[in-house]
């Protein structure tokens, strides 16, 4: 039984040698270790055996099993081994090879100017608000001194969704509503940028959706000093230091005093070109004292508290600065014109 058992050993590995795959691999393991094949077939006449016979067997029986499959392990690891390196191989990249770019998107020229002014007035302790795009009446125009029957609210023709709610028209609303929500608490000292829209026909110039950065401060002590040292810090750093400003007087419903303002030409420095029209200012705030009757609709004591506000037009300072001619570029996303504005 013994040399028998050992003459098997001897036939399976050798058999295990000629093995050259996989599947002829498992045939042999079914083979020799099966439930039909030779060894399970001795174990099961064991029952013949002597008691002295029987662990003797046994033992060398397991010995032989264990021979056979540790061979068909080993040579399942060398075909593992062999087919992982294979495939290694054939899947090898080249790290050497440049690689393919991916395209960048950019930030819309529009959104980066507004970035850009954010930025300069929150270094001056601006905070910023934003509110709706469709508004009621009230915060539109009546609580900026705009009463239903004031000849402003022709000037400006706006798009009305009800007889109560129309898209905005500016975006001096969100300060209103700041005030009523601070409740008389001092100081106010925001921006507020947005889409505002009004019922212009399109062309070079007007379009009927365009972008606001609006400001206020209110405080006790608020003079035009501080509105005029605002901006011009605003501006020397928005166009560059040596950047000067004039004011005019001007008028608006929720400001009083009013005033334009003009910035030296950013093109020419002011010497006189283009695109300033040989004047060498360019005109790009409005501004003013808040209106006395304005504070105290939203709940300010005009008596104890004054304020500044300003407005600008986003479009029309990138409009300057790029050589912009056409406002309509902004919106048609024409990625000729946007890809200008891409950076390295
Ligand atoms: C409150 C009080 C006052 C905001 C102001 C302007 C002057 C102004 C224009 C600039 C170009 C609009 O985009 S534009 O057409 N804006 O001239 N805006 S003062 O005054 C306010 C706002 C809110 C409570």
């Amino acid at each position: 039984m013994k040399e028998k058992l050992q003459a098997l050993k001897q036939e399976a590995l050798e058999q295990l040698q000629q093995v050259d795959s996989l599947a002829a691999l498992n045939d042999l393991r079914v083979k020799y270790l099966g439930k039909k094949g030779p060894l399970t077939e001795i174990l099961r006449g064991m029952g013949a055996l002597s008691a002295e016979e029987r662990p003797i067997i046994g033992q060398v029986a397991n010995e032989v099993r264990g021979a056979i499959e540790s061979g068909i392990q080993e040579k399942q690891a060398q075909f593992e081994r062999a087919e992982t390196e294979k495939r290694l191989r054939s899947e090898t990249i080249d790290v050497t090879l440049p690689g393919r770019k991916p395209k960048k998107g950019a930030v819309h020229p529009l959104s980066k100017i507004v970035e850009d002014i954010e930025e300069i007035f929150l270094g001056m302790g601006f905070k910023i608000e934003e509110g709706p795009e469709v508004e009621q009446d009230y915060f539109n125009f009546e609580a900026l001194n705009l009463p239903k029957n004031h000849p402003a609210r022709d000037m400006q023709d706006s798009f009305y969704l009800t007889e109560e709610l129309l898209m905005r028209t500016h975006t001096s609303p969100v300060q209103v509503r700041t005030m009523e929500r601070m409740q008389g608490e001092v100081p106010v000292k925001i921006i507020c940028p947005g889409r505002v829209y009004r019922r212009d026909d399109d062309d070079a110039t007007h379009s009927h959706m365009f972008t606001q950065i609006e400001g206020l401060v209110i405080d006790e002590h608020i003079r035009m000093s501080d509105l005029k040292g605002t901006l011009l810090q605003f501006v020397q750093e928005m166009f560059g230091a040596d950047t000067q400003i004039r004011m005019r007087p001007s008028f608006f419903p929720f400001t009083e005093p009013s005033a334009e303002v003009d910035v030296s030409c950013m093109i020419c420095r002011g010497s006189g070109c283009r695109v300033c029209k040989q004047t060498g200012w360019l005109e790009i705030l409005g501004s003013g004292m808040v209106h006395p009757r304005v504070l105290e609709m939203s709940g300010y004591d005009p008596k104890k508290y004054s304020g500044f506000a300003f407005g600008m037009g986003v479009e029309r300072i990138a409009m300057l600065k790029y050589g912009i001619e056409d406002i309509r570029h902004f919106y048609t996303n024409d990625v000729r014109f946007l890809n200008q504005f891409v950076r390295a």
